[in-house]
């Protein structure tokens, strides 16, 4: 594989992609050597086939908002590869949402799918659409007008979307409302859904707690457990809650939360039902700002403009968004001799932070492992919804825990180097892209 030139073949045809063309390159970088044991791949040009969707819809969404005055978004679905399963991923509303950030989430999706050990392809849909400040009734009217486009491109062995920023359990439920009303048929075909109507429980704790449960076991690999060590967390959102609910649990001190306004250092750790309930109540607000905590605990300090990396801690999980980690904060972690970087956020650190870890041989972990309980547990739910039934909290958490144990093992089979340094980001990409590479050669050239 000469990686060089097939990212130079994608930077000509899709030039200024640069999220897209930055996940690209780091699963390339990390599989060329397993892939070029394998001539059959190059013959069958199994990696200019992979780098590309199957399928971009995009459309137009139409709204009325409050005031009365029509509103225009872009709405998009990229079907990135359903060599494993049924086209799978979130949605996401948010105003940075472009075709870069779908394909590389997308990208990055059917590697993470693949490792969950169930059959799911890769997706990611969105809209530039902010919910920034929206009413209720805005959110749902834009749900409803997104999902008119949409329908007839999904279904439940077709593709199933999901949440993702911006689109939480209120939105699942408006953007399924509609989809039933249309199709007149209740197959469950997006997950994250409300209890009462085919959502399975766990579904909104999974990705904090399937990230909590893989940091578990490197852990337990460092000769050590959760008890007593601080973590910070960034963001404030579905994924860090869950994340704070769960390694408080395990014996943990989380000290930091996010927003795009600055950072929280809670010296105490958000550990009570009544700060957890604040965060949800931050979220609920739609202002995006997670300054108001700091108003309401008076040993919280608010530093406004800036992320929690700065803050000496023993565990840091970016629970955010993409690209959060700059070479700058990676050192910062490095001089504060963090312990282990275990990365929630969708690429949630540069690629010129992650060369600062694997150089200094930190303990890093990738997104499309750590947060795979996610849409591994959005995967369970198809399964009840297929099989017309409901599981407990604790037949889901069993089957969660399970999972994220068999994605460490992958990434621990294939990521081990020669000198014992334990490269997560390479096992599991590797894991990953050679499951998608076999499924794909299996199938013919389609
Ligand atoms: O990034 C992700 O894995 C998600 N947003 C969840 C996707 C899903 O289908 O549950």
């Amino acid at each position: 594989m000469n990686v060089d030139k097939i990212l130079a073949d994608l930077e000509a045809k899709h030039p200024g992609e640069k999220e897209y063309l930055q996940a690209v390159r780091e699963v390339l970088l990390t599989v060329q050597d397993e892939y070029n044991k394998h001539p059959e791949f190059e013959k069958a040009k199994i990696i200019e086939r992979m780098v590309e969707p199957d399928r971009i819809l995009t459309f137009r969404v139409t709204w009325v908002d409050d005031k009365g005055e029509v509103q225009n978004n872009i709405g998009y679905r990229v079907q990135f590869n359903n060599a494993i399963g049924p086209y799978k991923g979130g949605i996401r509303f948010h105003a940075s949402v472009n075709l870069s950030i779908l394909k590389f989430l997308g990208f990055e999706q059917t590697f993470k799918n693949a490792l969950t050990t169930l059959p799911m392809g890769g997706a990611k849909g969105g809209s530039d659409f902010s919910p920034r400040g929206k009413s209720d009734a805005e959110i749902m009217r834009f749900c409803q007008a997104f999902m008119i486009e949409l329908w007839r491109n999904i279904g439940p062995d077709m593709d199933v979307p999901a949440g993702d920023i911006g689109v939480g359990g209120r939105e699942v439920g408006y953007l399924y409302g509609m989809y039933k009303k249309l199709t007149r048929e209740c197959t469950g075909t997006l997950t994250g859904k409300g209890f009462e109507f085919g959502g399975s429980r766990i579904r909104p704790e999974a990705t904090g707690f399937g990230a909590c449960y893989y940091v578990q076991s490197m852990l337990k690999d460092l000769g050590t457990d959760f008890k007593g060590k601080t973590v910070a967390v960034s963001g404030f959102g579905n994924v860090a809650w869950g994340a704070v609910l769960k390694a408080t649990e395990l014996g943990a001190k989380v000290v930091t939360i996010s927003g795009p306004d600055g950072y929280i250092y809670d010296p105490d750790g958000i550990n009570t039902p009544e700060k957890i309930e604040t965060m949800l109540e931050l979220r609920a607000s739609g202002n995006d700002v997670c300054a108001p905590y700091a108003e309401k605990y008076p040993n919280a300090q608010f530093f406004a403009g800036k992320k929690p990396w700065e803050q000496k801690v023993d565990i840091a999980m970016p629970c955010a968004t993409q690209n959060e980690v700059s070479k700058a904060d990676a050192e910062m972690l490095r001089d504060n001799k963090v312990l282990l970087v275990a990365e929630v956020s969708n690429m949630g650190c540069t690629a010129e932070a992650i060369d600062l870890f694997i150089e200094n041989k930190m303990v890093y972990a990738p997104g499309k492992a750590v947060n795979a309980g996610g849409v591994a547990t959005s995967g369970l739910e198809m399964t009840q919804n297929a099989q017309h039934i409901y599981w407990t909290a604790e037949e889901v958490d069993k089957n969660l825990h399970q999972i994220m144990k068999d994605i460490y093992d992958q990434c621990v089979k294939y990521g081990k180097e020669e000198d014992g340094y334990m490269n997560y980001m390479k096992g599991a990409n590797i894991a990953g892209f050679m499951k998608v590479a076999n499924a794909m050669m299996g199938q013919g050239v389609i």
